[in-house]
């Protein structure tokens, strides 16, 4: 199954990390598609906190939704995932944004993901990968939930210092 997904870091190495979480992947038997760009973005929600460096991946893998959200959280705990303050600080965060055109709304899984159509940092690089997919509940493309996005986080180039 093709899988779209999300990931953050804003605590220690942050370009490492996201590194690391792709080899991770990649050691697991997920086939890395394509890459969008390394961003720099503002945090959403807690503003207190430091800027993330944001990247979504497209992937193959063999696995069910559950099955690869489960591979997911093991590579974040086992990148030392300490912090325990929900939406705060984080090492490594893999969010899952679609899987195709599957709809999923349980308690453990939503797909596609329910915060994705408002926030900046998922519509960026998504739309530098994937601007043609469409969002299997608006019906609308990534472009088009960019445009109207209300979220006013700063989304930039990483540029490595
Ligand atoms: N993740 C969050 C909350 N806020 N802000 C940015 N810029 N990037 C994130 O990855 C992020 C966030 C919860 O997972
Ligand atoms: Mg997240
Ligand atoms: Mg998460």
């Amino acid at each position: 199954m093709k899988y779209h997904i999300s990931l953050g870091s804003n605590v220690g190495e942050r370009e490492i990390n996201l590194v690391q979480a792709i080899i991770l992947l990649k050691k697991n038997g997920v086939n890395i598609v394509k890459k969008s760009s390394i961003y720099e973005t503002s945090p959403v929600g807690d503003t207190e906190q430091p800027w993330f460096l944001n990247q979504v991946l497209e992937v193959q893998a063999e696995l069910e939704p559950r099955t690869f959200l489960r591979l997911a959280k093991g590579i974040e705990k086992k990148m030392g995932r300490t912090c325990t303050i929900h939406k705060g600080p984080r090492c490594i965060d893999i969010d899952i944004l679609l899987a195709e055109n599957k709809i999923i709304q349980s308690e453990d899984l939503s797909l596609p993901h329910p915060e994705m159509a408002n926030r900046n940092f998922v519509l960026v690089p998504l739309e530098e990968i994937a601007g043609d997919a469409i969002h299997p509940i608006r019906k609308e493309k990534i472009g088009v939930l960019w445009r109207k996005s209300k979220d006013r986080s700063i989304v930039r180039p990483y540029v490595p210092a």
